[in-house]
Protein backbone atom coordinates (compact mmCIF):
# COMPACT_ATOMS: atom_id res chain seq x y z
CA UNK A 1 0.00 0.00 0.00
CA UNK A 2 1.69 2.97 -1.09
CA UNK A 3 1.65 6.23 0.40
CA UNK A 4 0.11 8.87 -1.40
CA UNK A 5 1.63 11.75 -3.07
CA UNK A 6 2.49 13.60 -6.12
CA UNK A 7 1.14 12.07 -8.99
CA UNK A 8 4.21 10.71 -9.62
CA UNK A 9 4.26 8.35 -6.92
CA UNK A 10 3.67 4.71 -7.61
CA UNK A 11 0.02 4.01 -8.28
CA UNK A 12 -1.33 0.79 -5.54
CA UNK A 13 -4.29 -0.80 -6.12
CA UNK A 14 -6.33 -2.31 -2.81
CA UNK A 15 -8.40 -5.38 -4.11
CA UNK A 16 -9.20 -8.76 -2.97
CA UNK A 17 -11.54 -11.32 -4.63
CA UNK A 18 -13.35 -13.58 -2.66
CA UNK A 19 -15.76 -16.53 -3.39
CA UNK A 20 -18.78 -17.70 -0.94
CA UNK A 21 -20.52 -21.11 -1.56
CA UNK A 22 -23.08 -22.39 0.79
CA UNK A 23 -26.18 -24.94 -0.42
CA UNK A 24 -28.37 -21.52 -0.74
CA UNK A 25 -26.10 -19.14 -2.88
CA UNK A 26 -22.80 -19.35 -4.67
CA UNK A 27 -20.98 -15.90 -5.24
CA UNK A 28 -18.02 -14.15 -6.75
CA UNK A 29 -16.97 -11.32 -5.97
CA UNK A 30 -13.80 -8.92 -6.57
CA UNK A 31 -13.26 -5.45 -5.44
CA UNK A 32 -10.86 -2.76 -5.95
CA UNK A 33 -11.03 0.39 -3.70
CA UNK A 34 -8.47 2.15 -5.82
CA UNK A 35 -9.49 3.36 -9.90
CA UNK A 36 -7.43 5.45 -12.09
CA UNK A 37 -8.30 6.38 -15.62
CA UNK A 38 -5.72 4.96 -16.94
CA UNK A 39 -3.90 2.99 -14.63
CA UNK A 40 -6.93 1.07 -13.22
CA UNK A 41 -10.37 1.70 -14.86
CA UNK A 42 -13.31 1.89 -12.95
CA UNK A 43 -14.96 -1.10 -13.78
CA UNK A 44 -18.89 -2.47 -12.63
CA UNK A 45 -20.38 -5.51 -13.65
CA UNK A 46 -22.98 -6.93 -10.75
CA UNK A 47 -25.17 -9.33 -11.18
CA UNK A 48 -26.93 -10.89 -8.21
CA UNK A 49 -30.15 -11.94 -9.74
CA UNK A 50 -32.41 -9.45 -8.16
CA UNK A 51 -32.74 -6.62 -10.36
CA UNK A 52 -32.86 -3.60 -7.63
CA UNK A 53 -30.00 -5.29 -5.52
CA UNK A 54 -27.68 -4.79 -8.75
CA UNK A 55 -29.31 -1.22 -8.96
CA UNK A 56 -28.12 -0.31 -5.18
CA UNK A 57 -24.62 -1.89 -5.63
CA UNK A 58 -23.37 -0.65 -8.68
CA UNK A 59 -24.64 2.92 -7.26
CA UNK A 60 -22.89 1.65 -3.78
CA UNK A 61 -19.43 1.04 -6.19
CA UNK A 62 -19.77 3.89 -8.61
CA UNK A 63 -19.60 6.53 -6.32
CA UNK A 64 -17.59 4.70 -3.51
CA UNK A 65 -14.74 5.33 -6.66
CA UNK A 66 -14.32 1.20 -6.39
CA UNK A 67 -14.47 -1.49 -9.10
CA UNK A 68 -17.02 -4.15 -8.16
CA UNK A 69 -17.65 -7.60 -9.94
CA UNK A 70 -20.07 -9.71 -8.12
CA UNK A 71 -22.15 -12.82 -9.47
CA UNK A 72 -24.92 -14.60 -7.65
CA UNK A 73 -26.16 -17.94 -7.92
CA UNK A 74 -28.75 -17.90 -5.44
CA UNK A 75 -31.88 -20.13 -4.80
CA UNK A 76 -34.13 -17.10 -5.61
CA UNK A 77 -37.02 -20.18 -5.93
CA UNK A 78 -37.50 -19.53 -2.30
CA UNK A 79 -37.07 -15.86 -1.86
CA UNK A 80 -34.64 -12.63 -1.99
CA UNK A 81 -33.63 -13.17 1.44
CA UNK A 82 -30.32 -15.19 1.26
CA UNK A 83 -28.98 -14.10 -2.23
CA UNK A 84 -29.00 -10.20 -0.77
CA UNK A 85 -27.92 -11.23 2.64
CA UNK A 86 -24.73 -13.14 1.02
CA UNK A 87 -24.30 -10.80 -1.47
CA UNK A 88 -23.92 -8.04 1.50
CA UNK A 89 -21.39 -10.82 3.22
CA UNK A 90 -19.03 -11.30 0.23
CA UNK A 91 -18.78 -7.65 -0.42
CA UNK A 92 -18.01 -6.95 3.07
CA UNK A 93 -15.34 -9.91 3.31
CA UNK A 94 -13.95 -8.34 0.00
CA UNK A 95 -13.81 -4.78 1.43
CA UNK A 96 -11.79 -5.88 4.45
CA UNK A 97 -9.59 -8.42 2.45
CA UNK A 98 -8.85 -5.35 0.31
CA UNK A 99 -8.01 -3.12 2.64
CA UNK A 100 -5.86 -5.02 4.84
CA UNK A 101 -4.20 -3.76 8.20
CA UNK A 102 -6.42 -0.58 8.87
CA UNK A 103 -3.08 1.92 8.69
CA UNK A 104 -2.68 5.12 6.62
CA UNK A 105 -6.16 5.86 5.84
CA UNK A 106 -8.68 8.12 7.43
CA UNK A 107 -10.48 5.46 8.77
CA UNK A 108 -13.85 7.55 8.87
CA UNK A 109 -16.08 9.02 6.76
CA UNK A 110 -19.54 10.44 6.29
CA UNK A 111 -21.92 10.76 3.37
CA UNK A 112 -24.79 12.78 2.86
CA UNK A 113 -26.76 11.88 -0.21
CA UNK A 114 -29.93 13.03 -1.79
CA UNK A 115 -31.87 11.90 -4.72
CA UNK A 116 -34.88 14.26 -5.22
CA UNK A 117 -37.30 14.74 -2.02
CA UNK A 118 -35.07 12.00 -0.67
CA UNK A 119 -31.67 12.56 1.95
CA UNK A 120 -29.69 10.35 3.58
CA UNK A 121 -26.61 10.15 5.57
CA UNK A 122 -24.20 7.72 5.91
CA UNK A 123 -21.48 7.64 8.66
CA UNK A 124 -18.83 4.73 8.73
CA UNK A 125 -16.00 3.68 11.05
CA UNK A 126 -13.10 1.57 9.78
CA UNK A 127 -12.85 0.00 13.40
CA UNK A 128 -12.66 -3.66 13.47
CA UNK A 129 -15.81 -3.29 16.00
CA UNK A 130 -18.76 -4.61 13.55
CA UNK A 131 -21.91 -2.71 14.24
CA UNK A 132 -24.98 -1.53 12.09
CA UNK A 133 -27.67 1.02 12.89
CA UNK A 134 -29.58 1.73 9.64
CA UNK A 135 -32.96 3.61 9.76
CA UNK A 136 -34.40 3.70 6.10
CA UNK A 137 -38.20 4.27 7.02
CA UNK A 138 -39.18 2.27 3.84
CA UNK A 139 -43.06 2.03 3.85
CA UNK A 140 -43.72 -0.50 1.08
CA UNK A 141 -43.44 -4.17 0.83
CA UNK A 142 -40.20 -4.87 -1.79
CA UNK A 143 -38.71 -2.78 -4.78
CA UNK A 144 -38.36 -4.20 -7.78
CA UNK A 145 -37.39 -8.03 -6.35
CA UNK A 146 -35.80 -7.00 -3.65
CA UNK A 147 -37.99 -6.88 -0.21
CA UNK A 148 -37.47 -3.60 1.69
CA UNK A 149 -36.57 -5.67 4.86
CA UNK A 150 -33.74 -6.99 3.51
CA UNK A 151 -32.35 -3.57 2.74
CA UNK A 152 -31.16 -2.66 6.28
CA UNK A 153 -30.07 -6.08 6.76
CA UNK A 154 -27.72 -5.68 3.58
CA UNK A 155 -25.86 -3.08 5.21
CA UNK A 156 -26.24 -4.48 8.90
CA UNK A 157 -23.99 -7.83 6.95
CA UNK A 158 -21.87 -5.44 4.86
CA UNK A 159 -21.00 -3.99 8.26
CA UNK A 160 -20.42 -7.70 10.37
CA UNK A 161 -18.40 -9.02 7.38
CA UNK A 162 -16.15 -6.08 6.45
CA UNK A 163 -15.56 -5.01 10.60
CA UNK A 164 -16.88 -1.80 10.43
CA UNK A 165 -19.25 0.45 12.58
CA UNK A 166 -21.79 1.82 10.38
CA UNK A 167 -24.80 4.10 10.94
CA UNK A 168 -27.39 4.76 7.77
CA UNK A 169 -30.44 7.24 8.10
CA UNK A 170 -32.71 8.03 5.29
CA UNK A 171 -33.63 11.31 6.43
CA UNK A 172 -36.55 12.83 4.48
CA UNK A 173 -38.29 11.16 1.05
CA UNK A 174 -41.59 10.17 0.31
CA UNK A 175 -40.27 7.51 -2.84
CA UNK A 176 -38.68 4.48 -1.34
CA UNK A 177 -36.68 3.67 -4.46
CA UNK A 178 -35.10 7.40 -3.85
CA UNK A 179 -34.96 6.64 -0.09
CA UNK A 180 -33.12 3.45 -0.99
CA UNK A 181 -30.79 4.70 -3.40
CA UNK A 182 -29.74 8.08 -1.59
CA UNK A 183 -29.24 5.70 1.36
CA UNK A 184 -26.76 3.51 -0.47
CA UNK A 185 -25.24 6.36 -2.38
CA UNK A 186 -24.78 8.17 0.87
CA UNK A 187 -22.84 5.26 1.72
CA UNK A 188 -20.47 5.10 -0.82
CA UNK A 189 -19.52 8.47 -0.46
CA UNK A 190 -18.69 7.51 3.78
CA UNK A 191 -16.61 4.56 2.27
CA UNK A 192 -15.00 6.63 -0.42
CA UNK A 193 -13.63 9.09 2.43
CA UNK A 194 -13.43 6.64 5.14
CA UNK A 195 -10.96 4.48 2.97
CA UNK A 196 -8.71 7.34 2.11
CA UNK A 197 -4.91 7.22 2.22
CA UNK A 198 -3.49 10.06 4.58
CA UNK A 199 -0.02 10.10 3.37
CA UNK A 200 1.15 8.40 6.66
CA UNK A 201 1.59 5.18 7.52
CA UNK A 202 0.38 4.92 10.86
CA UNK A 203 -2.81 3.13 12.61
CA UNK A 204 -5.60 5.91 13.02
CA UNK A 205 -6.62 4.67 16.65
CA UNK A 206 -5.43 5.99 20.10
CA UNK A 207 -5.19 2.57 20.95
CA UNK A 208 -2.25 2.10 18.15
CA UNK A 209 -4.33 -1.00 17.14
CA UNK A 210 -7.38 -1.44 15.24
MN1 LIG B 1 -32.72 4.55 -9.27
Amino acid sequence: MGDVAPSSAPFSVRSAAVERNTNETKIKCSLSLDVHPQLAPQVISVRTGIGFLDHMLHALAKHGGMSLSIVCDGDLWIDDHHSAEDCALALGEAFKAALGPVKGIKRYGTGHAPLDEALSRAVIDISSRPYCVAELGLKREKIGDLSCEMIPHIFHSFAMAAGVTLHVDCLRGDNDHHRSESAFKALALAIKEAVSRTGLDDVPSTKGVL
